[in-house]
């Protein structure tokens, strides 16, 4: 009997029944789809942009987000990283146990304190310099160092998303939209790329990708630096006339030329634009390929000085600066980006990797330096020509701790974090041995040794007291003690065994500092002044999600309440001309004692945002779910297709 038949003997009313009943079913399932939410664990990210020329690369294509954007709840934001990635690399973040309830309140307050400081340094800038570079916190004049475009907005712009400010993120985008990149002015290539561009693609990405105007802004500025990589070398020149299309000189630095990497690749996913991306990777493989030939003396330190035409390192006997590597100003963000360029493609490319690893390697075997009785390590810069080190190091190398953290679970390198924890000390100590509980932009020891790790962080009589076993017949080789101990933990499930890396979280309301030790005889300072830099807070951040050990987080809250102390005025924060100096009887406390007239973008952009991540919960901005640029701007961690970009099966 056919269907026809079948319905055809039913009665009208009946008929009439059924098609109301399946028109409500139907009504009631569309209603169902656009008003549950989506059962994904975290927002979409990867949404269709609305113009179709440019498409993203990522693989994963999901519906659009239809929620506000960024007052979700921690669980549901993009601040807890893209849902669906799982890193295939070790996992870099401790795994916290839950907090009780009376620490989360100090970790709370202590958050909501560096977000009231963000926010009244920002409420300056916007008061007496919106839209200027920078604002100069004692005088409350504008100052135009990168270009006049707004390098303090721009470079606030992730840590406005990460503090939850959405208004003032939101009120900040039509100024953006309004920036000319093409100005008749030598601009900075790197700081452009690190500042700008890094603060539009994180800002783009935080934002759940619902401002366009935030990567077409930084595909205009990206274009109007392509011309600055057309050297006969690839190595992008030092400074750009955009207007005039020209540049003044044709040298440039190490870190200059390893810096836009992360930037270059990340732009080249979100517009389906691969020259830029394709860029980053021809400089990589020519740095790879650099040998004698081209002035690189050990394999993996790449001294400072480079010519972008002859496409060398520089090289002048008689000048001696030009053949030292360093991981501090000239050299240090080339070296990070070896590794976040490894992670931001899950390992999947493992030439990065390796040029990481060559350099660290080096690095261990040459540059680091050690101070008798000290758990202090002093990363100096290091001739590689004539083979010698120098014995000072600047604040800008403390950023190493935190790299050589995250390489060393990378690489299952367990020495690289004992080392990331004694420069770590190091740069501590240079804040909590000074007067404002500040640290110099410079300093130096007279007296260390090579890196030992034998004789690393003990003292002569240590040493000497470790050999009394093996005079006393009744004392047993302590190394078949710690055999027997080793042999009991192997015992215990993997996770419990007692690991460099992985503590028991312990939480405490009542954390107590040890005092800071004598200062070693041979230390002195080479420029006294604290510029608001970064770097030690950036270090603590990551070795704080990394081990879980609350010293960390002290460390920082002290650094913290300096900087309250010595760095506020009036309208916002100012460097400090003297980290030993402290008012006297016979000083005027004026206002502005001790302080220079300038706040550069990356207390913004960096030192609070730094500040803020390390009393966040750890779920936010986890080091497992983002890869944080040189700037401090995070980029999503996700399984991005990079075939197209590398067009090889084995860099
Ligand atoms: C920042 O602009 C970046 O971290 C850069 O890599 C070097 N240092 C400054 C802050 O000190």
């Amino acid at each position: 009997m056919g269907l026809s038949t079948y319905s055809s003997k039913f009665p009208k009313r009946w008929k009439l029944f059924i098609v109301l009943v399946g028109i409500l079913l139907i009504v009631s399932q569309i209603y169902y789809i656009f008003t549950t939410p989506s059962k994904q664990e975290s927002i979409p990210l990867d949404v269709e942009r609305s113009h179709t020329s440019n498409q993203p690369m990522g693989g994963d294509k999901l519906p659009k987000v239809h929620d506000p954007i960024i007052k979700t709840p921690p669980r549901h934001s993009i601040l807890t990283g893209f849902g669906g990635f799982k890193s295939k690399l070790p996992q870099l973040q401790h795994d916290f146990s839950p907090e009780p309830v009376v620490y989360t309140k100090l970790r709370e307050s202590r958050r909501n304190a560096i977000k009231k400081s963000f926010l009244h340094g920002w409420t300056g800038y916007k008061t007496y310099a919106m839209g200027h570079d920078e604002l100069k916190p004692l005088s409350n004049k504008p100052k135009t160092t990168f270009g006049g475009w707004g390098a303090t907005m721009v470079d606030s712009l992730s840590t406005l998303v990460i503090m939850d400010l959405t208004d003032e993120f939101l009120n900040v985008m039509p100024r953006i939209s309004k920036i000319n990149f093409r100005v008749d002015q030598d601009i900075s290539v790197f700081e452009s790329i690190i500042r700008y561009l890094g603060g539009f693609i994180s800002a783009f990405e935080l934002g759940e990708r619902k401002q366009d105007m935030l990567i077409q802004k930084a595909e205009k500025l990206a274009q109007e630096l392509l011309p600055a990589f057309d050297t006969p070398s690839g190595f992008p020149y030092h400074l750009w006339n955009p207007a005039k299309n020209t540049s003044t000189n044709q040298e440039t630095l190490f870190a200059e030329v390893g810096t836009f990497q992360l930037e270059f690749m990340m732009l080249s996913q979100l517009t389906g634009n691969t020259i830029y991306g394709e860029k980053a990777q021809q400089v990589t493989d020519f740095l790879d390929s650099m040998g004698y030939e081209q002035g690189v003396y050990i394999k993996g330190l790449y001294p400072t000085a480079l010519d972008t035409h002859k496409g060398r390192f520089k090289d002048d006997p008689s000048n001696w600066i030009l053949a030292i590597s360093t991981f501090g100003a000239m050299g240090d963000s080339t070296f990070e980006y070896f590794l976040k360029e490894y992670l931001l493609m899950d390992g999947s490319v493992p030439q990065y990797g390796r040029m990481y690893t060559e350099s660290i390697n080096a690095m261990k075997k040459h540059m680091l330096r050690q101070v008798p009785g000290y758990d202090l390590l002093l990363l100096p810069p290091f001739d590689t020509q004539h083979m010698n080190h120098r014995n000072s190091m600047d604040h800008l190398t403390c950023f190493v701790p935190g790299m050589l953290a995250m390489g060393a679970v990378t690489f299952n390198q367990p020495e690289d974090m004992i080392i990331a924890k004694g420069i770590l000390e190091t740069c501590v100590f240079m804040y909590r041995t000074t007067e404002t509980g500040l640290s110099p932009e410079n300093w130096a020891l007279g007296k260390t040794e090579e890196y030992n790790p034998v004789t690393y962080n003990k003292t002569k009589s240590e040493l000497e007291k470790l050999r009394n076993w093996w005079y006393d017949d009744e004392l047993v080789n302590p190394l078949i003690l710690e055999k027997t101990e080793r042999e009991s933990q192997n015992e215990l499930p993997v996770h419990k065994k007692k690991d460099e890396t992985r503590v028991v979280t312990e939480y405490s309301t009542n954390y107590k500092l040890p005092p800071v030790k004598k200062r070693p005889e041979s230390l002195y300072f080479d420029d006294k002044r604290y510029l608001l830099r970064p770097e030690t807070v950036e270090s603590l951040f990551i070795l704080y999600r990394m081990t879980g050990d609350q010293k960390y987080q002290e460390y920082g809250w002290e650094i913290y309440e300096s900087i309250e102390k010595w760095c506020k005025t009036k309208s916002a924060y100012a460097s400090v001309r003297n980290v030993e100096r402290t008012p006297g009887e016979e000083d005027e406390e004026t206002e502005g004692f001790n302080q220079i007239d300038s706040m550069e973008t990356f207390l913004f952009a960096e030192t609070f945002k730094y500040l803020y991540l390390l009393f966040s919960p750890p779920e936010i901005l986890s080091l497992d779910k983002f890869i944080f640029n040189t700037e401090a701007h995070p980029f999503v961690r996700k399984h991005w297709n990079w075939d197209k970009i590398l067009k090889k099966d084995d860099v």
